[in-house]
């Protein structure tokens, strides 16, 4: 455990305001960042939790073009949703901003500019990838092509969705631009660069030691594996320099003459968008935001999602470190991604569980959601989401352990001591005993787990206790000791009192509307971390109404549910995913027709090729056609066909082919041909 900080500043990635909010985003950078924040008040810590909507960059843009409106569109209307969706699951930041304000834009500025005179970038003019359909250069996710690392085929201008790698458009194997399908030209363009290099050194020390200049900066064993392991693996492989501008109109304008039609670089602007949030945050509280970014006894934690962790570990601590005054990241707690019921988290295949239609589904039930993703939060390797998981935790951990605990407590209370704390003779017995010890040593159980960021394994020291509790009240039976010795019966309540009213304050980050609910039905309106581990009511306090904690899941409402995986897509097909935009010019320039197959025969020592003649027309030719091991030469002669007649020919083994004949490909890998209806003839034009 790492000495206690002056003051904590924590963030969570800003996410993009291009979509609604589902359960993989909370599980990886939200509800971890709540738990640790939760736990550090109930500390009496000084802590600031920021986050915030990433309003900038390809994201927002192409979800624009996507829905045809613009990207403040786009942004104002998710900046809301997501708003909404964080606090439906109690996810309560101390500020949340967004980086298309003013005060961002003109810090963002300022802070670049600051950058700029220290020599922190390079200014270099280079041939850029262009499209010559959209007029516009092409990086980020406006360009896709084969991961050079992975050979992932469809890895963006920045980064490698599949191996996490950060890259460059020219990095790309057969670049194409992701707006028309078409292939970039190169087109010289003047950006900025931050030439990374320069500080692999530092970086490689600040990593593995956590030192930097000689000072403890972190205890870097802290820092969890995989993080650890990917950043190294990077600078290892030598960082490369990376454009901070871009050719684009939206975005944080490059504050400098001449550059108009240039932005920011979205990875240089969102990051300092935790900096300005904090301002705002400061604003709003009449504090001082400095400390919080300056101050030696500050601890800066980001949580984030794995495929964040080079933008946070690496190119944002180059930034802050260039510019000086900054501390740099404490710990990056990085979480790996939660995946749904067999599958990947998908938007476009709607196979999410969205922070919003879960709280309509299951209204107030926020805690619910909590527990199971906290249980199975994806910390050192993915994880998986299902809904019968979801409902085997709820009944069976929250029900049936945490609520029937509590409740018995309380029925058995007022059954035997008119609702009133009973008080407790002293005599502890040795089953007694190891439950004290239990509940003495559990806070701090709990509370070195969160401070490793082990939020699963607190959790479940926190569980551990109310499992006890409840075993301890089966196994000890008061209901009957009550009849023969009324005096050890109500030490059992007792002690049983004060496990229910520890377990919810160590609950309480992960459960905080039920803690709440045990505090006030416990009659303590406040239930203070330090105080926990020993007695906490005290004999006599009247007990109030306890509400019913958790309700079953029934197998219906998880049928339901799993219903909605995927809905609104039924009927539709697992297919290849679609080409790039093509545009009409380019449609227009493919010459099609109607014509008939007058003749085919096998091409020799070809399995799949046939030799069919064609009549137009207006002539008659050869196409060579990979169709053999569907149709033999008499299904096919009569047949008329769809011809890319322009297709420039081609001489396919040694037999020059001049067009292609159209096929559609079944599911079963069929082949079937694209024939005009009848009455079409040779020559007909298909427009
Ligand atoms: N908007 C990336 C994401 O949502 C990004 C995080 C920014 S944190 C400064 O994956
Ligand atoms: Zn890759």
């Amino acid at each position: 455990m790492s000495g206690k900080p002056t003051r904590t500043l924590v963030t969570s990635a800003l996410p993009y305001a291009n979509g609604p909010i589902h359960i993989g985003h909370i599980a990886g950078a939200y509800l971890p960042a709540d738990l640790y924040v939760r736990y550090l008040r109930a500390r009496k810590r000084d802590v600031v939790w920021v986050c915030g909507s990433d309003e900038h960059g390809a994201a927002i843009t192409l979800r624009a073009r996507k829905e045809g409106t613009t990207p403040r569109a786009i942004v104002d209307r998710y900046h809301e949703e997501m708003q909404e969706a964080f606090s439906s699951l109690d996810i309560a930041f101390d500020h949340y901003d967004r980086t298309s304000s003013a005060e961002h834009h003109a810090f963002a500025q300022q802070f670049f500019l600051e950058l700029l005179e220290k020599g922190a970038f390079t200014e270099e003019t280079r041939q850029q990838f262009f499209d010559p359909v959209e007029q516009q250069f092409l990086a980020d996710r406006y360009i896709q092509g084969t991961c050079p690392k992975c050979e992932y085929d469809k890895a963006f201008g920045d980064q490698c969705e599949k191996c996490g790698s950060a890259l460059s458009p020219e990095d790309l194997v057969h670049p194409v631009s992701t707006l028309s399908g078409a292939t970039p030209e190169m087109r010289e363009t003047t950006l900025w660069y931050l030439p990374m290099d320069r500080h692999e050194d530092w970086l490689r020390k600040y990593l593995e030691e956590g030192k930097l200049d000689g000072e403890q900066h972190h205890d870097a064993k802290a820092w969890k594996a995989h993080v650890i392991g990917q950043c190294k693996s990077w600078v290892d492989g030598g960082l490369q320099s990376r454009a901070m501008t871009r050719d684009l109109d939206w975005g944080v304008p490059v504050p400098v003459e001449g550059a108009e039609g240039k932005v920011l670089y979205v990875w240089l602007d969102a990051p300092l968008g935790y900096i300005t949030a904090t301002q705002n945050w400061a604003r709003k509280a009449g504090a001082d935001w400095e400390p919080y970014w300056k101050d030696e006894g500050t601890q800066l934690v980001h949580f984030i999602g794995k495929d964040n962790i080079v933008f946070h570990c690496i190119i944002f601590p180059i930034l802050l470190k260039e510019h000086g005054g900054y501390l740099l990241p404490h710990n990056v707690p990085a979480n790996e991604f939660m995946n749904l019921q067999g599958d990947k988290i998908s938007t476009s295949r709607n196979w999410a569980v969205w922070a919003k239609e879960y709280i309509d589904d299951f209204p107030g039930r926020s805690d619910e959601m909590r527990y199971v993703l906290a249980s199975i939060m994806p910390e050192q390797k993915d994880a998986e989401f299902t809904w019968e998981d979801f409902q085997s935790r709820v009944n069976n951990e929250l029900a049936d352990v945490l609520g029937n605990f509590v409740n018995r407590v309380f029925v058995l209370t007022g059954k035997f001591h008119g609702g009133k704390v009973p008080g407790a003779s002293g005599d502890w017995t040795e089953v007694d005993q190891a439950l004290l010890d239990l509940m003495a040593s559990t806070p701090d159980a709990v509370g070195d787990a969160m401070e490793r960021y082990r939020f699963r394994d607190a959790l479940q020291h926190a569980m551990g206790l109310v499992r006890a509790g409840n075993k301890y009240l089966t196994e000890e039976e008061p209901w009957k000791v009550v009849k023969t010795h009324p005096g050890r019966a109500a030490d059992i309540l007792h002690l049983a009192l004060q496990v229910t009213a520890n377990a919810a304050i160590v609950l309480a980050p992960f459960l905080p509307r039920t803690a709440a609910r045990l505090g006030s039905a416990l009659g303590t309106a406040e239930l203070p971390w330090d105080a926990a581990g020993g007695a906490l009511v005290a004999e006599g306090q009247p007990l109030g109404e306890l509400p019913i904690l958790f309700e079953k899941i029934t197998d219906e409402q998880v049928e339901e549910q799993k219903g909605k995986l995927g809905a609104g897509l039924e009927g539709m097909r697992d297919v290849e995913q679609e080409k790039p935009q093509t545009t009409f010019d380019d449609f227009q320039a493919m010459d099609l027709r109607v014509a008939e197959v007058i003749a085919a025969e096998k091409v020799k020592g070809a399995d799949k090729l046939l030799q069919l003649t064609v009549r137009t027309g207006y002539d008659e030719r050869t196409v060579v056609s990979g169709i053999a091991e569907h149709f033999s030469p008499d299904d096919v002669v009569g047949r008329k066909v769809t011809l890319l007649a322009n297709l420039a020919p081609r001489k396919i083994r040694g037999v020059v082919s001049q067009g292609m004949v159209l096929m559609a490909t079944t599911e079963d890998g069929g082949l079937r041909f694209v024939a005009p209806e009848d009455g079409a003839e040779p020559g007909d034009i298909i427009r």
